[in-house]
């Protein structure tokens, strides 16, 4: 198996249509075994129920990631659980939902503060408390999740299109810093797939059904090939690849009209 003995935390399963969940079941197909964070008691028992669902006692840590000291007390129990960290997996975004329609320019300064700061900084503060875990065991694998608004201007997406573009300088930063620790910072830039947070953003089915008229294979996308791209970016397989963006969009971004 591609990840037998390596050690993962994911953050920001909410529920079974996330994403993390998806490159959850992935890695843990491949021999992984499985730290998960929830945020707040309103997600805990439908995250430890999917936990559960993989066998073996569900190893669950609360995690607002706008919060240091709960940042700093889920790197720590993983420690003492796993002894080190292979794999980090950030999943995880947010912007008001006054702000996912529409302009960008009405944008309030908190509300810009805020999206900003889970969307973009959160990595950085994860990857911060990862790198000493990663380093013990000689090496690691980040991942986080982006999309094309933080490229190109998309409707509706605004602030965090916004956030994304900080997102994805982000990781290659943190990139270029970790990489003589062996430690790789990657990202996919994920199609449209329908998830709690897609739910928040206008206009969501129109992106889903241009995107199955106009990508090269004439169809959306669904978790489970994000998850497989995400299992070969954080096993051996991608051992030479860091600070890139792959696309999982059925080639939607390549199309110029
Ligand atoms: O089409 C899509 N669904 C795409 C999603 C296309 C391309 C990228 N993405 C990205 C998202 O922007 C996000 O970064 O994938 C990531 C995961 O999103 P998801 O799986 O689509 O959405 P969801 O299942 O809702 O998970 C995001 C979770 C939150 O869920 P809700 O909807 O309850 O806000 O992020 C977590 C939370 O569980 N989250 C936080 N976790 C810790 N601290 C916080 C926070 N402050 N805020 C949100």
């Amino acid at each position: 198996m591609l990840l037998e003995g390596k050690r993962a935390l994911v953050l920001g399963v909410a529920n079974r249509r996330s994403i993390a969940w998806a490159i959850a079941q992935a890695l843990a197909r491949e021999g992984a075994q499985l730290a998960f964070t929830y945020q707040g008691e309103r997600v805990k028992s439908g995250v430890e129920e999917l936990a559960a669902s993989l066998g073996g006692e569900p190893f669950l840590l609360p995690c607002d990631v706008t919060r240091d000291e709960e940042i700093d007390s889920v790197f720590r129990a993983v420690d003492e659980r796993f002894g080190g960290l292979d794999i980090m997996i950030h999943s995880l975004a947010f912007a008001a939902k006054e702000d996912l329609e529409g302009r960008f320019i009405d944008t309030k300064r908190e509300n810009f503060r805020m999206a900003l700061d889970i969307s973009a900084y959160s990595l950085a503060a994860c990857a911060q408390r990862a790198e000493p875990l990663m380093d013990k065991r000689g090496g690691g694998a980040i991942l986080t999740m982006t999309y094309l608004g933080g490229e190109r201007a998309v409707p509706n997406y605004n602030v965090m299109g916004v956030a994304k573009a900080a997102l994805d300088a982000s990781l290659r930063y943190l990139a270029y810093e970790l990489g003589p620790k062996k430690i790789r910072v990657n990202a996919i830039s994920a199609g449209p797939i329908r998830t709690l947070a897609a739910r928040s953003i206008a206009g969501f089915t129109t992106m889903e059904s241009i995107m199955e008229q106009r990508s090269p294979m004439k169809r959306n996308i669904d978790a489970s090939e994000v998850g497989n791209a995400a299992l070969f970016l954080c096993s051996p397989l991608a051992s030479g690849i860091t600070g890139e963006i792959m696309f999982v969009d059925a080639g939607y971004n390549i199309v110029g009209m």
